[in-house]
């Protein structure tokens, strides 16, 4: 067996070497070529995207309906054959399964009613009530196990707390989280409450998906740069480590890869904190920074910055072989360092994906070294 790291603190005990490649590097093993998937694979930069969602008349109703949350997630699959398809969703429907209003307005993002007051947080509904809203989104976990290739893994995946409370308490998305920090400085217990809420909420919605086939999930926590210092550890590093841990009690062979975006030098050791087997990097991250310092721990995933999507050209193939040859030393997924944008052009990613595969020929005849 060609594993030359030593496991992650928290990741599945040794067993049969598994076949799929995203699996493999969530093992531990290096690979010739890093197996590759890119966040928001799906969505409106693809035409077959718009066209589906169109027929499903909104955002939201593509989400709640399986067949065609399904097919959303299989078209970059069928396009680009990407090593792992990740379920098709969003990190707000868990607010939503909580009790608060959500809306999508075209052109302005997510709307939510918002809780921040002892009576509001308090008012949302049970954690195991979260199952009468969110029992579609299984439904389509169940169906992608069935149609999917079967060298593809299945991502399933939920906001990190920190991330889905920021929305809960504005009741939109924020450029610096303001109306988040700001409720943590003036009432601490009420934003630890929700932060718990949100915590035990997301345990049992990552186990349902398992259950329901997901074969790894991933923790995003865009927003967890604007935490700093001791609010990182308590609401960062806390939440992740407890969400973790849970899922490991109850499901000890699925990998977790964790996004502390923008975390800056909090990437070093977030894996050992919070038992995650994967840490995702932002495209602010230094490659050859992280190859030593957070690499040394496991699996990590990124991080080709999403406007190369956009831009494409011999910087788009020179930036996907730095990072290739950056990250050789250890287990890899080749993804970007956010999720692509919808301008991006559909042949640029056609462009990312065949030159990370041809990296290893590359390597083999000499070039770019
Ligand atoms: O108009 C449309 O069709 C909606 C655009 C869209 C899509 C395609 C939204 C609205 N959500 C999604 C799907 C989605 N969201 C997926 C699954 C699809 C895939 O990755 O292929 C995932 C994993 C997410 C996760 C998500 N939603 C995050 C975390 C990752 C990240 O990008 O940082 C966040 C912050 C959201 C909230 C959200 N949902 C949608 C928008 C426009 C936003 C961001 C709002 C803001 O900027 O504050």
């Amino acid at each position: 067996m060609d594993i030359n790291r030593p496991p992650p603190a928290g990741a599945a005990p040794p067993g049969p070497r598994p076949a799929k490649t995203i699996l493999r590097a969530l093992a531990g093993e290096t690979q010739p070529v890093p197996p590759i998937w890119m966040m928001r694979q799906a969505g409106r930069y693809l035409p077959e995207y718009r066209a589906t969602r169109a027929q499903a008349g909104d955002f939201l109703s593509l989400c709640y309906n399986p067949d065609l949350a399904a097919e959303v997630t299989l078209q970059p699959i069928r396009r680009y054959g990407f090593d792992a398809a990740i379920l098709f969703a969003d990190i707000l429907l868990v607010p939503q399964a909580l009790g608060l209003d959500l809306w999508f307005v075209t052109g302005e993002g997510p709307l939510l009613s918002t809780a921040t007051t002892p009576a509001e947080v308090a008012a949302l509904k049970p954690t195991p009530a979260i199952h009468d809203t969110l029992s579609p989104i299984y439904e389509t976990v169940r169906i992608l196990r069935r149609e999917l290739p079967a060298e593809t893994t299945l991502i399933g995946f939920a906001g990190a707390p920190w991330t889905v409370a920021t929305y809960m308490i504005a009741g939109r998305g924020t450029k610096d989280q303001g109306p988040a920090r700001a409720l943590l400085t003036a009432d601490r217990a009420t934003f630890a409450a929700l932060i718990d809420r949100v915590t035990d909420a997301t345990i049992e919605y990552l186990s349902a998906q398992i259950e329901a086939g997901a074969e790894v999930v991933k923790l995003f926590d865009s927003w967890a740069g604007s935490l700093r210092g001791p609010d990182f550890d308590d609401f960062a590093v806390a939440p992740a480590a407890k969400i973790i841990a849970a899922l490991k009690a109850r499901h000890p062979a699925v990998p977790v890869i964790a996004f502390p975006r923008e975390a800056g030098p909090r990437y070093a050791g977030f894996a050992r904190a919070t038992g995650a087997d994967c840490v995702a990097l932002d495209n602010s991250v230094d490659a050859t920074w992280a190859a030593q310092n957070v690499q040394r721990d496991g699996c990590v995933q990124g991080n080709l910055a999403p406007q190369h999507m956009v831009t494409g050209g011999q910087a788009l193939v020179d930036e996907t072989r730095r990072i290739v040859r950056a990250f050789s030393g250890g287990p890899h997924i080749f993804n970007l360092g956010h999720g692509i944008t919808p301008d991006a052009d559909p042949e640029n990613v056609a462009l990312m994906v065949r030159t990370v595969r041809e990296a290893r020929e590359g390597c083999e005849a000499g070039e770019g070294r």
